[in-house]
């Protein structure tokens, strides 16, 4: 580590030079509240079992998923901490169907944040890793503030997740490389422990959900079939690596290279149905790989350049290591 260790907020203080005047203090005033509400969120998930935080509140969110108690305590947590801080003009969350404005953070300055406060949630009565994945974008003064959201993933000024693992990690960008940071449980901050991270060209592992194989767009099946056939000189067979929260399948590929992919639902070729959400997903993460040096595609395309039209909008994504994720392409163009 840094002789001196540098904390998230003196960090993302340092990079607010390199940030639109305008944004520069709002984005590291909500990236270093974000922070502090991981730190309880963190604190909850670990005595969850003991606080009775476990399972279910009943009913679906926006997104027909069942709610979990901790996918509710964790978005009125977040909301709570983004409403004091006077730069979140609106908040677009999994766990709310509307977008919630803040009036009061109106202006020029305000910050639309897009937010998944429980990512692999259904890893969380199981112990498993989970996260917290986010995207600020800039409302350009309109109101309701919201609808500023609705554009090209290159309109995100910041983004990063969390994520509650045997260590809490919390990893962002303003655009600028992508930082990884560490929990010190004792004080409740953040220490830079991975400055700059730059993901492999190419990886050895592969994220994805084997069970959906057949409802697959051909070029994908063709793709996951090259992974697995041996071959020394390319390092082949892939080993197979999914954990059920994209969050930790993106920060393992982030670090040591290697591909995450959730395709969509091909079985109506007409109809793709992906799964991930674009705004607080799939965007967010795409930003973080690009900066490191990686790769987000849709397949055939990429992310940063798909347009949210809906808040709760779906995207296909394979993300991951450059080469390898040209190599994916390749498969889809066949
Ligand atoms: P939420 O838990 O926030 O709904 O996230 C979706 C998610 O759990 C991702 O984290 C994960 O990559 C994926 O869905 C797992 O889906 P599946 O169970 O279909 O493999």
């Amino acid at each position: 580590m840094a002789d001196a260790p540098v904390t998230l907020s003196a960090h993302v203080v340092s990079q607010q030079a390199l940030l639109p005047p305008e944004h520069a203090p709002g984005v590291a005033t909500i990236v270093g509240r974000i922070g502090r509400v991981a730190a309880v969120i963190a604190q909850e998930m670990a005595h969850a079992a003991l606080r009775d935080r476990l399972g279910y509140v009943g009913g679906v969110n926006a997104s027909g998923d069942e709610v979990k108690k901790l996918d509710v305590w964790s978005h009125d947590t977040l909301l709570a901490g983004l409403r004091a801080t006077g730069a979140c003009a609106a908040f677009v969350s999994e766990e709310s169907p509307e977008p919630i404005e803040i009036p009061e953070a109106g202006g020029r300055r305000g910050l639309v944040v897009c937010c998944d406060p429980v990512d692999g949630s259904s890893n969380l009565d199981v112990n498993g890793a989970v996260g917290t994945i986010f995207a600020l974008r800039p409302s350009g003064g309109s109101t309701p503030a919201a609808p500023a959201a609705l554009g090209p993933g290159t309109d995100q000024i910041a983004a990063g997740y969390v994520m509650y693992g045997p260590a809490t990690a919390f990893v962002y960008t303003v655009g600028h490389g992508t930082h990884g940071f560490s929990l010190n449980p004792e004080t409740g901050e953040f220490l830079l422990t991975h400055p700059d991270i730059r993901t492999p060209r190419r990886g050895k592992t592969y994220g994805i959900n084997e069970g959906n194989f057949n409802s697959w767009h051909p070029g994908q099946r063709a793709f996951v079939e090259h992974l697995r056939t041996p071959d020394k000189a390319t390092r082949r067979p892939y080993s197979l690596r999914y954990s059920g929260a994209m969050v930790a399948d993106v920060h393992r590929t982030l670090l040591d290279g290697g591909l995450f992919m959730y395709p969509a639902d091909c079985s109506d070729p007409a109809r793709p149905k992906p799964k991930l959400r674009l705004l607080y997903e799939v965007a967010p993460m795409a930003f973080l790989v690009e900066q490191a040096g990686g790769r987000a595609s849709t397949g055939t395309g990429r992310v940063l350049e798909l347009v949210a039209k809906e808040y709760h909008q779906r995207a296909a994504v394979i993300l991951g290591s450059a080469d390898d994720v040209a190599t994916a392409e390749e498969f889809y163009r066949r």
